[in-house]
């Protein structure tokens, strides 16, 4: 691939990704996104979520991926990637969430933050982020076997299908430190320590501005935001109950039909 992709090209790719999340039927890999850019590849993913927005959804944040040394390496790149969230990703805590329609869905448990005000580049997070919560993303790439390149998995909102927020706390001094356990139907499948999400959660948000600015793009006030997963993601299957528990926060649970 050569050069910046042409506005319908990019159209058509989102016209793609998003005809596979309807219809939840797995894909292959992009090969236009051969060589894309990151510029490119988050023109797809902006293309792909205005269709949702033109089907009524509503942003609701963002969420950072990839912020664990362990799936950069895998990816071998050395920043995170972000995504975005709307109100029809969103699951009520204690509550349910079909999995008709996902292709192979997994979930990890982060840590969510709450931001209290429009955030610009440079700003503090203690300035900006007002409460933390215990969260659950459910991730669901559109591609086959979870198998795709940079580019491709930026195209597809970084495999963001839903997600889902424990009640919110003031922000404690040290984040970095928590403890943090997957649960599935009441058992520990994966425990680990916020120290995953970048070294310290907090410097998720200062990604998440930094990075969602090159397209444009600004925390709002009463967005949430997903900091990464503290644990690898495990497959979620129908009819199970799943709850992250992160130490002081308390937890936040749902059941998958
Ligand atoms: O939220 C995440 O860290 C997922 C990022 C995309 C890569 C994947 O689907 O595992
Ligand atoms: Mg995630």
């Amino acid at each position: 691939m050569n050069g910046a992709l042409a506005p319908d090209h990019i159209a058509r790719l989102a016209t793609v990704l998003d005809d596979a999340a309807i219809g939840g039927t797995a894909i292959e890999r992009l090969p236009d996104l051969d060589g894309a850019s990151p510029a490119d590849a988050y023109a797809v993913q902006a293309a792909l979520v205005e269709r949702r927005l033109a089907r009524g959804e509503r942003l609701t944040g963002l969420k950072m991926g990839l912020t664990s040394e362990a799936k950069m390496t895998q990816m071998g790149v050395d920043a995170p990637i972000w995504g975005r969230l709307t109100d029809a990703m969103h699951i009520p805590d204690g509550g349910s969430v079909s999995l008709a329609g996902r292709i192979h869905p997994r979930v990890e448990p982060e840590l969510a933050f709450r931001i209290g005000r429009d955030a610009s580049p440079g700003d503090a997070f203690a300035d900006v982020v007002d409460a933390v919560a215990p969260a659950v993303e459910l991730i669901d790439s559109r591609y086959a076997g979870f198998r795709f390149t940079l580019p491709d998995v930026i195209a597809d909102n970084t495999s963001a299908s839903g997600y889902a927020v424990g009640a919110w706390r003031p922000v404690p001094g040290d984040l970095a430190g928590l403890a943090v356990t997957l649960e599935i139907d009441g058992a520990a499948v994966h425990t680990g320590s916020a120290a995953a999400i970048l070294g310290d959660p907090r410097r998720a948000f200062d990604e998440a501005v930094r990075l969602a600015d090159h397209s444009g793009v600004r925390l709002r006030a009463g967005w949430v935001l997903l900091a990464g997963a503290a644990t690898p993601a495990e497959p979620l299957p129908a009819g199970a109950g799943v709850r992250a528990v992160v130490e002081t926060l308390g937890s936040v649970s749902f059941k998958a039909q």
